[in-house]
């Protein structure tokens, strides 16, 4: 009898050192825990504001007509349109390209890369020809009306 009461007494003490430990342990966790969410928390702040972004040239731009520069060609080649509309020429080749007035100056993009973007906006009636500076044999042509 008095064997089993000292066995029980045994087990309580060794489950109450355990639960003792853990909760120690979780303590040290949960404080680890916490100071390392303030640490992250202070980054953050240190992060913000984020700077701005220069504005894409590749999207959100809302043109009336869209011009695809895909497999060396300027796809619709031609396109009549009204005075006052848009249009986003977009390079989808691996190949630079640009859209250039062959007549004048209403045209002129720069060197486009692959996925990147022109927009025009034609404000007179006129017959628009272009061509890709880099490969002259790429043409397109533009019919501006009322
Ligand atoms: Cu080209």
């Amino acid at each position: 009898m008095k064997r089993l009461l000292f066995l029980i007494i045994a087990v309580l003490a060794i489950v109450g050192l355990v639960t003792v430990f853990s909760t120690f342990k979780a303590g040290n966790l949960t404080g680890k825990i916490i100071s390392e969410t303030d640490s992250l928390k202070e980054t953050l702040n240190n992060t913000i504001p984020v700077p701005s972004l220069p504005i894409s040239n590749t999207q959100d731009v809302t043109a009336d007509y869209k011009i695809n520069i895909i497999n060396f060609a300027f796809i619709p080649t031609n396109l009549e349109i009204k005075v006052g509309e848009s249009i986003l020429w977009e390079n989808k080749d691996s190949s630079k390209h640009t859209v250039t007035s062959t007549i004048g100056n209403e045209l002129d993009s720069s060197e486009l890369l692959k996925g990147e973007t022109y927009f025009h906006k034609f404000d007179k009636v006129g017959t628009y020809e272009y061509y890709c500076s880099i490969h002259p044999y790429m043409k397109g042509k533009i019919t501006v009306t009322k």
